[in-house]
């Protein structure tokens, strides 16, 4: 289907309130993610419209690329690309076909003025007439984790929004790209796994909404969602041990030692894509840890558009995100590709992971490192 006639269809089909789920004894009425958005745009006098039109451009492109991702492989769009990223990481098709579905999308919804993508080396600054009133701008890994493409394992999208700090009219700028995460307006993910969700906060609460690809619809299916205070999953890859800060060594080993009244030991989740761990631990209760190693001081994940996400969704849904010393959402940010360290997830149990940090590890990484 062409991508306009899914523009079209989704207006019209979003508006219709949907009895979808029947259960043997109830029939439930689900809120779809346009009405959940629209609702929130009519309680704000000031609303234009745009911050809509936004998540439902970015709503629109991530069912194309669950449609691809969901026949990947039956199509030839698995495997690699010839090219690299900025990061030196060898491109997915698939990374590149979402990268393209996610630009197109906010290219011509009006919206977005400019895109950090992980994909792209430099931010793309949309200069058109149309996207230059956009108020907002957007940075996205378009498909987080694709490494496990290939073996049929949950990956991802991330976002971040926004709202610019230049006067719409004229094309964006380095100051509305380069913000502080405590300026955001809204974040969230899509993760493609036994089901597909789209997860986000525009700043009061996280809302979960599960695809319904027989209706081609998100249908609110997790409101206000809380990560519990506390959890007994966590999340590291573990294989860069001896690559780890003392406070990362001791805070293992301290979620594997046997004490019954802190129901340690602790158990490991590892998928390897940022997004179906965080989910995992956003409903269970656990931490997420991509610590900078003696490889890589400042870690893997991006600022922009891993950890500052994942970092909002965390405190609006009661947790925490730390660089293991600070807020994730204080850090700012110099380069669009800029990495840092990341302890999310449970309020408690990223306490007690920056204080095995504080107590071992406090000059192991002098920020900022200025690199790539
Ligand atoms: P990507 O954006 O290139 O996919 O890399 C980010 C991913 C995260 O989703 C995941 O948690 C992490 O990299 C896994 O890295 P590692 O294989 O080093 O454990
Ligand atoms: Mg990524």
């Amino acid at each position: 289907m062409k991508w306009c006639c899914l523009i079209a269809n989704s207006v019209n089909i979003h508006d219709i309130c949907i009895k979808s789920t029947k259960t043997q004894n109830s029939t439930t009425q689900m809120k779809t993610l346009i009405q959940f958005i629209n609702e929130m745009q009519t309680s704000n006098p000031f609303a234009t419209g745009q911050f809509t039109r936004l998540l439902n451009d970015i709503g629109i492109a991530s069912k194309i690329v669950n449609r691809e991702i969901n026949k990947a492989g039956l199509s030839h769009t698995m495997g690699e690309t010839e090219n690299t990223n900025v990061q030196g990481e060898t491109q997915k098709k698939l990374d590149v076909f979402a990268n393209e579905q996610f630009l197109n999308a906010l290219r011509f919804g009006g919206a977005c003025a400019a895109v950090v993508s992980e994909e792209e080396d430099e931010a793309i600054i949309f200069d058109n007439e149309l996207s230059n009133q956009g108020r907002y701008v957007v940075a996205i890994d378009p498909l987080d984790g694709s490494s496990n493409i290939e073996v049929n394992v949950s990956i991802g999208t991330v976002f971040a929004i926004y709202k610019r700090n230049s006067e719409p009219g004229k094309p964006a700028d380095e100051t509305d790209i380069l913000q502080v995460g405590t300026n955001l307006v809204a974040a969230g993910y899509v993760i493609y796994g036994s089901s597909t969700m789209m997860v986000f906060s525009t700043g009061q609460g996280v809302n979960g909404f599960t695809y319904d690809p027989s209706v081609g619809l998100f249908l609110l299916s997790h409101p206000n969602m809380t990560i519990p205070d506390n959890g007994n999953i966590y999340s590291i890859n573990e294989a860069n041990y001896i690559y780890f800060a003392d406070g990362v060594k001791e805070y293992i080993k301290y979620c594997q030692e046997d004490d019954k009244k802190t129901n340690r030991p602790y158990t490991t989740r590892y998928i390897g894509s940022l997004v179906a761990d965080f989910h995992r631990n956003l409903i269970r209760g656990g931490i997420y840890i991509y610590p900078g190693t003696t490889k890589q001081p400042m870690g893997k994940l991006r600022l922009l558009y891993e950890c500052i996400p994942a970092a909002f969704l965390a405190e609006q849904a009661g947790g925490k995100a730390s660089d293991g010393f600070k807020r994730i959402l204080d850090i700012h940010p110099y380069t669009i590709h800029q990495r840092s360290p990341l302890f999310v997830g449970s309020k408690k149990m990223v306490e007690k992971a920056e204080y095995f940090m504080e107590r071992l590890s406090k000059n192991f990484c002098e920020f900022p490192i200025k690199e790539n």
